[in-house]
Order: C-alpha cells, then sequence, then structure tokens
C-alpha cells in the first residue's frame, strides 16, 4: 500500500491510497461518510425463531448419537476430527461445559502462547495446515490458539458434528452389561447433561433436572437393538477440577471394584506423552463402551503429567479415534 503524505498548517496528515483500499463492501457502500449504508430489514423474532428453531431440531435430532465426545480441549477435538471426517454416516456430539472451546490450549505454559509439540504429532499440524517453526526433535507453532482456532473450525464445519458448548456432562445413563459380557458389569448408554450455569447452581436450588442424550444401539422399548453398533463416550475432560476428569471419577465412583481414580503423577514429559498415547482408548475396567483420551487418562490411569507441550492431546486424541472408527467398523 503505498502511503501519501500531505503537510497541511504544520500538521501533518497521512493520505491513504484509496485506491488500496478495497474490501468486501466497497462496491456497496457508494458515499465518503458511509451516510448510505444499512442492513436488511429484521424483526426481532425472525431472529429468536432462527436461533431456537436450530438449536431444538439439533437437540432433538441429536438426542440419540453414535459418539458422545465429553470435553472440547484439544484431545477430544482431535478425536472429533479424525471420528467424523472419516464417518460422515455417525452422528459425533461434542459437550463442552466452557461457553469456549478448547480447555486449556489457548495458551501454552502459563500464559506463555508459543506451542510445543514433539515430532512425530507435526504431522497433525500439516494435516490442519496449521503452521510453525521446525526445530528438529520438536516444533513450535507460534500461538496455541492458532492451533485451537483451526482445529475447532475443522471441526465445526463437519454437516455430522453437534457441538453443544455451555453445557455440562453432570451424570452417565447407565445399563446392566450384556449377558454375554463377562469382563464388565456395566456399560454407558448416554450422559445426563444441563446447562454449565444450572450445574453450577445446584446447591442453591432443591433440584433443576437435567435431559438426556442416548447413545445408538437401542430398541424404542429400551432393550438392546443388536442390529445397530452400540453408540460409545469419548472422555477427554482434562485434568481433575469442578468439572475435569468427570467421567473417570463417575465410573470410578460406580464401579469401585473394577475402576480405580489413580490421580495423575509428577511432571515428566518423555515418560508421559508416550505413556498418554499408549493408553489412549478403550476403558479396560468394568465399564462399557468408555473410551477415555487426553489428561483425563492421566488422571484415571495414574500416569506422569507432561506440562506445556501438547503433542500427547493430538496424538491420544487421534488414537482413541482410531479405535472408535475399528468399533464402528467390525
Ligand atoms: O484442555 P482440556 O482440559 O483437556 P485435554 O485433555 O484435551 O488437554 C489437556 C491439556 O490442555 C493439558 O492440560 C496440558 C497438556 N497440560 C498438561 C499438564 O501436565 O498440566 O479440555 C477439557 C475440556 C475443557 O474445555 C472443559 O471445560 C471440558 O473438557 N469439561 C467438560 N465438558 C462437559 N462436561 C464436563 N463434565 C466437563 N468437564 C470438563
Amino acid at each position: 500500500m503505498s502511503l501519501t503524505k500531505t503537510v497541511l498548517n504544520n500538521s501533518s496528515v497521512l493520505k491513504v491510497n484509496t485506491a488500496n483500499t478495497r474490501h468486501c463492501l466497497t462496491d456497496v457502500v457508494k458515499t465518503e461518510d458511509w451516510s448510505d449504508f444499512h442492513f436488511t430489514k429484521i424483526t426481532e423474532s425472525t431472529v429468536s425463531r432462527a436461533m431456537t428453531s436450530r438449536y431444538f431440531k439439533d437437540v432433538y435430532d441429536y438426542a440419540i448419537a453414535d459418539v458422545i465426545i465429553v470435553g472440547a480441549g484439544s484431545s477430544g477435538l482431535s478425536a472429533a476430527y479424525v471420528i467424523a471426517k472419516a464417518r460422515p454416516d455417525l452422528k459425533v456430539v461434542i459437550i463442552e461445559s466452557s461457553l469456549a472451546p478448547g480447555g486449556g490450549c489457548w495458551v501454552s505454559g502459563m500464559l506463555y502462547s508459543a506451542q510445543v509439540v514433539r515430532k512425530p504429532a507435526h504431522l497433525f499440524l500439516d494435516e490442519l495446515e496449521v503452521p510453525y517453526e521446525d526445530e528438529g526433535d520438536y516444533v513450535v507453532v507460534k500461538h496455541a490458539a492458532l492451533f485451537t482456532s483451526t482445529i475447532t473450525s475443522k471441526v465445526l464445519s463437519l454437516p455430522n458434528v453437534k457441538f453443544f458448548n455451555a453445557v455440562t456432562v453432570e451424570d452417565l445413563v447407565t445399563k446392566p452389561c450384556e449377558e454375554n459380557d463377562k469382563n464388565s458389569k456395566l456399560t454407558v448408554s448416554g450422559v445426563v447433561i444441563n446447562w454449565t450455569l444450572v450445574t453450577m447452581a445446584h446447591d442453591t436450588q432443591s433440584c433443576m433436572d437435567p435431559n438426556v442424550i442416548e447413545l445408538s444401539g437401542y430398541n424404542e422399548d429400551g432393550t438392546r437393538d443388536y442390529s445397530k453398533k452400540h453408540g460409545v463416550i469419548l472422555s477427554a475432560t482434562g485434568h481433575d477440577g469442578p468439572f475435569g476428569a468427570f467421567c473417570a471419577k463417575r465410573i470410578a465412583a460406580l464401579e469401585p471394584e473394577t475402576t480405580e481414580f489413580k490421580s495423575m503423577k509428577g511432571l515428566d514429559m518423555n515418560k508421559s506423552e508416550d505413556e498418554v498415547v499408549k493408553h489412549a482408548g478403550s476403558h479396560k475396567g468394568g465399564v462399557d463402551s468408555i473410551f477415555f483420551c487426553g489428561m483425563e487418562e492421566a488422571e484415571i490411569y495414574g500416569l506422569s503429567r507432561m506440562g506445556p507441550t501438547f503433542g500427547a492431546m493430538f496424538v491420544s486424541g487421534i488414537k482413541a479415534g482410531e479405535e472408535i472408527l475399528k468399533h464402528f467398523a467390525k
């Protein structure tokens, strides 16, 4: 852009060469002061109906889902991308308690923004076309938000993904395990959800009842429909906290004989990231149809933590996603 500098009465005015100020509205606005600009007319109820008709159609259409991902952090979003992209026929629901997806991945360590990703996890950044600086054994994304905004936009643009944010999973729907299943006593068959603000306010009210999203694989009368694959829950709710490590804590409480909540161990990057990837996937305890990825695994299986490096989050999501795709492929 060439700038021409005009000095008037000892004050200098930078006159921008208007030829270089073209934008998407240049041909719409005819006056210098934009006095001719106006939006098309609308009524307030039209806006309300446009929002609510779509939201509640989603709630209705996704009352039964094939995959329910709890937590839209870097691991949950990575898994959602792998699953929903490979199988556009599967109904994938993502439940996120915060208003914004991304979990802890909007910055890197503390409030530092540059994000370290150890190889070979950079191959996922290549697939997403997220640029980085290559430092040999690892790469650095200039801002963690560049990864998070990219994966979020790619996931949300997939037609078979429904994202319910500011909604919290506050319990699990469970069924007795299939008669022939000797390993487990319990199957998860859905999630119990509420507006996050309501979940946070439970102690102030007698009760504010929740809603439910069920997994696929059942008949109208609640019996198992063996002609359909049983849906799965992938829990990616991160570190233990007010909502975090939710499903891990819940199944340990429901099935204490087979599931122990071991809590995350000390920081060891080299040990932790490989372990988190290795343990990603279906839960091998007494509860069926639940998978884990990301830091929630460190909590349930007592793995070390890795601190501000994110490759294991992406790769554990990819690995859990691959196992879920195999479940639906059989
Ligand atoms: O980012 P997080 O917390 O979890 P992950 O596992 O995707 O990524 C973890 C990563 O950011 C780290 O912690 C890094 C690598 N640090 C490691 C270390 O050593 O400290 O995302 C979890 C998401 C959040 O957005 C939560 O809001 C959400 O899950 N969430 C829930 N959403 C719905 N219902 C719930 N019950 C719930 N609990 C958490």
